[in-house]
This record gives C-alpha cells, sequence and structure tokens, in this order.
C-alpha cells in the first residue's frame, strides 16, 4: 500500500521509519511518501494561512496551495485512493475503518495545523475521490501529523507479513470477530510468582476450555467497567 502524507512539518513523520512501520517500508509493504506542503507556495515567505473570513481567531489553511499540492500528489495514484484530513470535528477512527483502509490502494493524509483547511478544498476534491474527515478522539491536538503517524501504524500492523505473529491482530481490543467482549482483559508472563502477587491458576492449570471461559469474563468485566458506552451489560458478565 502506499501512503501520502501532506504537511508543513516532514520532519513530524521521521518515527514511522522506526520499528514496525520503518520494517513494512524495508519490507516495500508500505511506500511512504511525505511532502512539504511549503513546496506548492508561490510567494516569498512561503505563506499556506490567512484570516478567516467572517472573523475569528487563528487563521485558516489557503485552498490554492492545497489545490496545487493535492493535484500533484493525486496525478499519479489510484482513483481508489482515500482522502484522509485529521481534524477533531471528523467522524471518529474505528478499527472498522482501518480495516477497510488496509484493504485500499492508498491513502493521501492532508495535514491541518491552526484552524483548518478552507472547506472548499474538501467541495473540490470529494467529485474525484472519497474524502474522509477523522478524529481520533474527543480532544484538541495542534496538528493532524500525530495522527497520521496513528493510522499508518493502525493500518500497517494489519497488512500481511507485518506482524511477526499473525494471529494476533486477530485477537486485538475491537477485532472484529473477538467473541464477547471487546477488550482484552489482563495478561501474564513469567515469572509465576512476583513480589507476592501470584499468576492466576486458571492460567498455569492446562485446561484450555477454563483459560477461554476465563478470558471471556475478564474481557466482559474489563468492557463493562472501562467502556460501559460500548454497550455490553453486566447481565453478561453475571449471567443474571
Ligand atoms: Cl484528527 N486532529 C486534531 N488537530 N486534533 C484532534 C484530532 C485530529 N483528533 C482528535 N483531536
Amino acid at each position: 500500500m502506499r501512503v501520502d502524507v501532506v504537511t508543513v512539518f516532514p520532519e513530524y513523520l521521521a518515527p514511522a521509519r522506526l520499528s514496525l512501520l520503518g520494517k513494512a517500508i524495508g519490507a516495500g509493504t508500505l511506500q511512504l511518501h511525505v511532502h512539504d506542503l511549503r513546496k506548492w507556495t508561490t510567494d516569498r515567505h512561503r505563506t499556506v494561512d490567512d484570516t478567516p473570513y467572517g472573523g475569528g481567531p487563528g487563521m485558516v489553511m489557503r485552498p490554492d496551495v492545497w489545490g496545487d499540492a493535492l493535484d500533484d500528489v493525486l496525478e499519479s495514484l489510484s482513483p481508489e485512493t482515500r482522502i484522509v484530513v485529521p481534524t477533531p470535528s471528523g467522524i471518529p477512527l474505528t478499527q472498522r475503518r482501518v480495516e477497510d483502509y488496509a484493504q485500499v490502494p492508498g491513502l493521501v493524509i492532508a495535514c491541518g495545523r491552526y484552524e483548518g483547511i478552507d472547506a472548499r478544498v474538501w467541495q473540490h476534491f470529494s467529485k474525484r475521490f472519497a474524502v474522509d474527515e477523522l478524529s481520533i478522539g474527543d480532544y484538541v491536538l495542534a496538528g493532524g501529523e500525530v495522527v497520521s503517524l496513528v493510522i499508518l501504524e493502525a493500518v500497517a500492523r494489519l497488512m500481511p507479513g507485518v506482524l511477526g505473529n499473525e494471529a494476533s491482530a486477530a485477537d486485538d481490543s475491537f477485532a472484529q470477530d473477538r467473541p464477547g467482549g471487546a477488550l482484552e482483559g489482563p495478561v501474564y508472563t513469567k515469572p509465576r510468582s512476583w513480589r507476592g502477587l501470584d499468576v492466576p491458576t486458571v492460567l498455569t492449570g492446562g485446561d484450555h476450555g477454563k483459560v477461554a471461559e476465563w478470558r471471556l469474563q475478564q474481557s466482559l468485566r474489563r468492557t463493562a467497567s472501562n467502556r460501559p458506552d460500548l454497550g455490553l451489560g453486566t447481565e453478561e458478565i453475571t449471567g443474571q
């Protein structure tokens, strides 16, 4: 898969060359192209923003600069490429959507800064491409660069050959085919006893059916406690 990121801070994407993402790039599974938006500015000061029409605080990114940048970046790309616009006013990024992105030939992630990008840019490009305005949670970041790293990592680990253990993605919290609870429960490793705390005996007893039952119960309990919004009632834990 190919991912193009357009940003005024291309150096912000340096961590994408590390660890799991770095390996996916090295293996050719992921082709990452980072573009400096200022390359498409035409004035001496390399201006990317201006004051908002209608007044108010902050600055808005100019449609002419973004339009020229996206024309060039999209020119050689598949029409199935998705344009992703990180914004706190977007629709929530979910694992469902990450799974969807893992199936497309490419993404173009348009990182805004300041108060956002002139809305006409998306009016224009949505005539030719699917444009998704996405939020990664109910808090405000200074720009989309960190969000692009989040999307890259979430998508890349679903691609064939990227994770060491292919089975581990299917067992994730939120995965489509996870039975019962949505969140993973607690995990343990050696030593069996540490600072007076013992691993739950069910995990060391060798009864795989009992282990599965215990893990499901832990998963439901954690989901009800940490994420009541996910809508798994406590009756599914207690059986009442
Ligand atoms: Cl996608 N962008 C920004 N700037 N802030 C956010 C966000 C995105 N998601 C949550 N907060």
